[in-house]
C-alpha cells in the first residue's frame, strides 16, 4: 500500500499558484475565503493535520494542539510569532517557523512612510482637503515636524530596525539611537550609523520613535503613560510591530493634551477593531496591518512559508534542509528579532 500522504492546513488563502507547491506533498486542506477562526475551529482543523500554515489570525497553543496528535509542523506566514505558544509547540516537538529576512526592506519603508506621514500630517492633511476645508493658502497652514537632520530613536533593533536606522541616516542625515535589550555588535551599530542608548534617553531623545520590537507578556504596554510622559512634546510614534506594545489609552490622552505630536500605527491591541478614541484623533496616521503589504513580499513571504512546512515535514526536493525555525530565545523584553 502506498504511504498515506501527510494533510496539511492552510489557514487563509494566499496565492494559489504559490499554495499549489504543497499539493504535490501533501493533502491539502485550504482555506478559499478570508475566515475568522475561532479557537475551536482552528483546534479541529489541526486534529488530523500533520502540519498547518498559519497567519496572525490564528492562535496555536497548548488548547488548540492537545487533540493534534499527528501535528509536527506549524509554518507562520510573517516574521513575528506572537500568536504561537513556541513553548507549548516544543514541548511536542513541533516545529514553528516564521518568515524572516524576505519582508525586512519592505517593513522598514512602510515605517519609513508612516513616520512622515505623522510628522509632515500628510493624512490629516488630504482628509481636511477632501473634506472641502481648502478654502485659500496660507501660510501656517498644517505645520508639521521636519524629518531630516532630527534624532531618529528606533526601540527594538533587529533586521527592520536596522533598515530604518539605514534610511534615517543614509537618506535623511538623521542622527540615530537605539535601544535593544542588549546591545549590537559593533560592526551592525556602524552600519546602521546607530548608536545604543538606555530605553530613558530613547525616549527623551527621539524626535522620532519607531517601534520595531516583539511583543511578548514582557512587552505588553512597554509604551505607557509614563513612557509617553519622557516624549518631547514635539515628538511622533510609529509602531509597526504588534499593538499591544502601546497603552492606546495613555496614547490617546498625550496626543489629545498636545504632550505628543502625532503617531503612525499599524498595529492594533484589539485589530481587526480600533480604539474609537484614537478613531476620533486627528493627528494619528491609522494603517490596517500592512507593514509588509507589497505584492512581491507579500508573494516571498507565501513561498518560504510552503518552503519551511516541505523542510519540516520532510518533503519534496528541499526535504531535509533546514527550514526557518524560530530562535531558540523567544521572549524578552526588547530582542532584536525582526
Ligand atoms: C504579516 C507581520 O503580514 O510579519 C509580521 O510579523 O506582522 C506581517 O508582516 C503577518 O504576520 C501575516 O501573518
Amino acid at each position: 500500500m502506498p504511504e498515506a500522504r501527510p494533510r496539511v492546513w492552510v489557514s487563509q488563502p494566499l496565492f494559489g499558484d504559490i499554495i499549489a507547491g504543497l499539493d504535490e506533498h501533501f493533502e491539502v486542506d485550504d482555506t478559499r475565503e478570508v475566515t475568522a477562526w475561532s479557537p475551536a475551529q482552528v483546534a479541529r482543523k489541526l486534529a488530523d493535520a500533520d502540519g498547518a500554515l498559519v497567519t496572525l489570525n490564528e492562535r496555536v497553543g497548548a488548547a488548540e494542539i492537545a487533540d493534534a496528535p499527528r501535528l509536527r509542523a506549524v509554518a507562520n506566514v510573517g516574521v513575528g510569532y506572537d500568536n504561537l505558544d513556541v513553548a507549548a509547540l516544543r514541548a511536542r516537538d513541533i516545529v514553528a517557523t516564521n518568515t524572516p529576512d524576505v519582508l525586512t526592506e519592505t517593513t522598514a519603508d512602510m515605517g519609513f512612510a508612516l513616520l512622515m506621514a505623522a510628522a509632515r500630517r500628510i493624512t490629516e492633511g488630504e482628509r481636511w482637503l477632501r473634506d472641502g476645508r481648502w478654502t485659500q493658502w496660507s501660510f501656517d497652514t498644517l505645520l508639521g515636524h521636519d524629518v531630516h537632520s532630527t534624532t531618529l530613536g528606533i526601540l527594538g533593533m533587529g533586521r527592520i530596525g536596522q533598515g530604518i536606522a539605514r534610511r534615517g541616516a543614509l537618506g535623511f542625515g538623521m542622527r540615530v539611537l537605539y535601544h535593544n535589550r542588549s546591545r549590537l555588535p559593533d560592526r551592525i551599530e556602524r552600519n546602521s550609523r546607530a548608536a545604543w542608548v538606555d530605553l530613558d534617553t530613547l525616549l527623551r531623545a527621539a524626535d522620532h520613535l519607531v517601534l520595531v520590537l516583539p511583543y511578548s507578556a514582557a512587552t505588553r504596554h512597554l509604551i505607557d503613560a509614563a513612557a509617553l510622559a519622557k516624549m518631547k512634546p514635539t515628538a511622533t510614534l510609529t509602531n509597526i510591530a504588534r499593538g499591544g506594545l502601546v497603552d492606546e489609552d495613555a496614547l490617546a490622552d498625550a496626543l489629545s493634551a498636545g504632550r505628543l505630536a502625532a503617531a503612525a500605527l499599524d498595529v492594533f491591541e484589539g485589530e481587526p477593531a480600533v480604539n474609537p478614541r484614537l478613531l476620533a484623533l486627528r493627528n494619528v496616521v491609522l494603517t490596517p496591518h500592512v507593514g509588509s503589504a507589497s505584492l512581491a513580499t507579500r508573494r516571498a513571504m507565501a513561498t518560504l512559508a510552503v518552503d519551511n512546512l516541505v523542510a519540516a515535514l520532510g518533503r519534496g526536493p528541499r526535504a531535509g534542509d533546514p527550514p526557518t525555525p524560530i530562535a531558540a530565545t523567544a521572549t524578552g523584553a526588547t530582542t532584536a528579532k525582526r
